[in-house]
């Protein structure tokens, strides 16, 4: 289907979704993220995608909401319409992978986006930030949870708080992001890791989504006995049979997602 916001590109078993509002650096409005929540609704259910990567500009992943959308609005206008509630919380019941590509700025709104994803692979040249707070305002979608899982409460304040910009190597040493790449190759990288991704059993690579998820929603000992039966539940699959008995033949699994 054809998206004005967005660009959806596949190829093979990966589908790449470009942000695509170049002239306000990607800025997330109503539009883009109602048209992402729907496209990723749509990959998801699409049988031959098994790997997604978001990413945007060489310079704007996002540079956070549209602030031109928001300036006008009062409380009732935001609460009446949760604003970009429903839309997050589509985004983040994607259950095939989804990886970040960003280069350039991830702020505000965009650095949440990012953070929404399963995993951020970062060029040289990014920034990340949650400048909310020049705005007078804190963030909304995330910001001071994710970002305070992610890199701990003394740096979450600190960005929060100053509303500074992080570079790449800052966020790989915080945990932010899982790698950082030189920005002429994020694309090329991105696909290889998505490529990994994909030919992996995608009932297998669900399950790993929740079990990580689930770190974030319960204590230590209950996410432990959820990971420990998941990983029983395994072995009542098929790839499980598989990837064993491939492994012992020595040769590459052919898995089915059964
Ligand atoms: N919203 C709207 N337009 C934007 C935004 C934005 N967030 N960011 C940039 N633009 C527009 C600019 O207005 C400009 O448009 P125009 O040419 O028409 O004037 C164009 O993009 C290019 O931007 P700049 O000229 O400013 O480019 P620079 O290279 O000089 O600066 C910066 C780049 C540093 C990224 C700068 O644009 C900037 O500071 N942008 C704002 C960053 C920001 O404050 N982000 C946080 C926004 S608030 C937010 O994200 C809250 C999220 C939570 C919502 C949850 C609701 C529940």
């Amino acid at each position: 289907m054809a998206y004005e916001t967005i660009v959806v590109d596949v190829e093979n078993h990966i589908a790449t979704i470009k942000l695509n509002r170049p002239d306000a650096l990607n800025a997330l409005n109503v539009q883009l993220l109602g048209e992402l929540a729907k496209a990723l609704g749509e990959l998801d259910r699409n049988e031959k995608i098994r790997c997604i990567i978001l990413t945007g500009s060489a310079k704007a992943f996002a540079a956070g909401a549209d602030i031109k959308e928001m300036s006008e609005k009062s409380f009732v206008d935001m609460f009446l319409l949760d604003f970009f509630g429903g839309e997050a919380e589509a985004i983040t019941r994607t259950r095939k992978p989804v990886i970040a590509a960003v280069s350039g700025y991830a702020l505000g709104g965009g650095c949440e986006l990012a953070m929404m994803c399963d995993f951020i692979i970062a060029a040289d040249t990014a920034k990340f930030g949650q400048p909310e707070i020049n705005l007078g305002i804190v963030a909304g979608m995330g910001g001071t949870q994710r970002l305070t899982r992610l890199v701990g409460k003394s740096k979450s304040m600190d960005m929060h708080l100053t509303g500074r910009f992080m570079d790449a190597e800052e966020a790989e040493r915080a945990g932010l992001v899982s790698r950082v790449v030189p920005a002429k190759k994020l694309m090329e990288e991105a696909r290889t890791a998505a490529e990994k991704v994909a030919e992996k059993s995608m009932l297998t690579a669900k399950a790993v989504k929740e079990a990580v998820n689930r770190s974030y929603e319960t204590t230590l000992s209950e996410g432990l006995l959820y990971e420990r039966r998941m990983f029983h539940a395994m072995f009542a699959t098929e790839d499980q049979n598989e990837g064993m008995s491939a492994f012992a033949d020595k040769r590459s699994p052919q898995f089915r997602d059964r």
